[in-house]
């Protein structure tokens, strides 16, 4: 036999040397391939274990884990993940977690050669926190730990079985390098397969329950449809439409997989300082008479000039009607409202019980919610951010105090106050963008989702503020286009532009960041005119 090298390959004798150059990779392979298998074997585990629950994912090993570092990581890290990575942040954290995890595994296998024993202790100490993590989730039910425990145990005895074997085979010098290579790249690939195919094999199903569902709902008709808005749009090449289409509409949350949820199996509890608590089916709720509203919900880490912002037409049925029936008691003045994945926002009682119609929606532009804007319930709270209102996949309201509870995002770092802070911004001309001199459309959009939009003004260098010409308003909680006809004289210009809320106050040019109540400033852009 001869090797790659061209150096002949003499079984047993040429063991040791082979050890030093190609042994600890060994090692590292099959640990990684021992691990992986361990981990199909979790997740696989995982899959009958919360079918069982009736949870959602919550028992997965990956993604309880991956959801622990979403909610640990300090703000300042997360701030900085999500300036590099943007709407990929999700990915970027997929991939960090295989990476550390790909060398703890391999770590393992290149110890488990030299000590055995401690290896093994490795690997119960790795299991022992990725349980810890998995029990301790805020979606964990009662099982959740076992498949992490049987993944693991998976994972210790491959990993001791192969390299055990090996280490056999040297001392024996039977060893066959080159086949026993051969088979651990196998093992690898096989192992690779395990660990995917059971996240794909679930992503395949995955909500095919809420699917079908969704796909059968035949929303009620609104007892009080939402304003007609054919002259909101006013249809401005380039910009975007008034209405936002679900494909189009900006997606924030921390779930790393969407949850799944079953109308049939699911309720909303109303709890906490209440005279009556109240459960709540998704049959009840669509016998409930319902309301339609035009509501811009916007995301409070959105830049000036940012996208994380979109208008729809909601259907729901004012959360007032519900919290009526409950009666919150004197002294209560939040409602904490949960997901089922246990993300929680604290919203105002008065913003929930006041006319403003906050909802708890069903429908977005005619169509039950998508998945990813929290089917089948969620709650929709014009005037404020997304943080503090916006529950997706809702299934608890705690009526409490601010000095009680507070929501998902308090304690770390962002007010437990947010309303909606007045802006505008300029989506034509793009900036940085060449126009050709004399009449050029500049338009966008201007909201203020609480009191509305009054006036919006144009600036073009430092010139005078100049009056846009506005879209309709058929909702103060809807977003308002505008457009200025601007003749346009070569040479490099910058925009700007401000809005005036329906109370008459402007929006203020202060630059602030979003962290921790909203960014404020006003959105200009730079155009070159040929
Ligand atoms: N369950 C759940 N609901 C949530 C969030 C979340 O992380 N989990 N994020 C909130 C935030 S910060 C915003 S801005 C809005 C965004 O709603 P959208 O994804 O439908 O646009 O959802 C809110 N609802
Ligand atoms: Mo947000």
């Amino acid at each position: 036999m001869t090797r790659p090298d061209g150096i002949p390959d003499l079984p047993g004798a040429q063991a040791p040397e082979r050890a030093t150059r190609n042994g600890t990779g060994w090692y590292a392979v099959t640990g990684l391939s021992a691990g992986a298998f361990g981990i199909g074997a979790a997740s696989l585990l995982a899959w009958i274990v919360d079918a069982l629950s009736g949870a959602t994912r919550s028992a997965d090993p990956l993604v309880a884990v991956g959801g622990w570092i979403v909610d640990g990581v300090p703000p300042a890290v997360k701030a900085a993940a999500v300036n590099l990575f943007g709407t990929a942040d999700k990915i970027a954290l997929w991939c960090g977690l295989a990476l550390v995890m790909g060398a703890i595994l391999a770590g393992l296998g290149v110890l488990a050669a030299r000590a055995p024993r401690l290896a093994l202790g490795g690997v119960t100490v790795v299991v022992a926190i990725a349980a810890l993590i998995v029990a301790t989730r805020p979606d964990a039910a009662a099982m959740s730990a076992l498949p992490t425990v049987g993944g693991g145990g998976v994972w210790a005895v491959l990993l001791t079985g192969w390299i055990g074997d090996r280490a056999d085979q040297q001392r024996a010098g039977t060893g066959q390098p080159g086949l026993a290579d051969r088979r651990s790249v196998l093992r690898l690939a096989a192992g690779a397969a395990a660990v995917s195919a059971v996240p794909i094999g679930r992503g395949l199903t995955a909500g095919s329950g809420a699917q079908t569902a969704r796909a059968s709902i035949v929303l009620p008709t609104a007892g009080a449809t939402a304003p007609a808005a054919a002259a909101a749009d006013l249809g401005t090449p380039g910009a975007l439409p008034w209405q936002t289409p679900a494909s189009a509409f900006f997606r924030i949350d921390t779930a790393l997989r969407v949850p799944s949820v079953d109308p049939a199996t699911w309720s909303l509890r109303v709890i906490g300082e209440v005279e009556r608590e109240i459960v709540l089916t998704w049959a009840e709720l669509l016998r409930k008479p319902l309301v339609e509203r035009w509501v811009t919900l916007a995301c409070v880490s959105n830049e000036v000039g940012g996208d994380l912002v979109g208008n729809a037409r909601w259907l729901g049925w004012p959360v007032r009607e519900l919290l009526a029936q409950a009666g919150p008691r004197a002294g209560a003045d939040m409602v904490l409202s949960r997901s089922i994945d246990g993300w929680t926002a604290g919203t105002p009682l008065t913003a929930l019980t006041d006319d403003r119609d906050a909802l708890l929606a069903i429908g977005m532009n005619g169509q039950p919610l998508p998945a990813n804007h929290g089917f089948p319930v969620r709650l929709v709270v014009p005037g404020l951010y997304g943080y503090v209102s916006a529950t997706k996949w809702v299934t608890e309201l705690k009526v409490t105090r601010f000095e009680t509870d507070q929501g998902y995002w308090t304690p770390r770092g962002w007010s437990a106050f947010g309303p909606v802070k007045t802006a505008s911004r300029i989506d034509v001309p793009r900036s940085g963008r060449e126009v050709r001199a004399g009449t050029v459309a500049v338009a966008g959009v201007a909201w203020d989702t609480g009191r509305g939009i009054a006036a919006v003004q144009v600036r073009i260098d430092d010139g005078p503020w100049q009056p846009a010409r506005l879209g309709d308003e058929p909702a103060t909680s809807a977003w308002r286009q505008w457009v200025y006809t601007w003749d346009a004289q070569p040479g490099s210009h910058t925009v700007t532009v401000r809005a005036q809320d329906g109370t008459g106050q402007w929006q203020t040019a202060d630059v602030r960041p979003s962290d921790p109540d909203g960014a404020t400033g006003l959105h200009t852009i730079t155009v070159r005119v040929v």
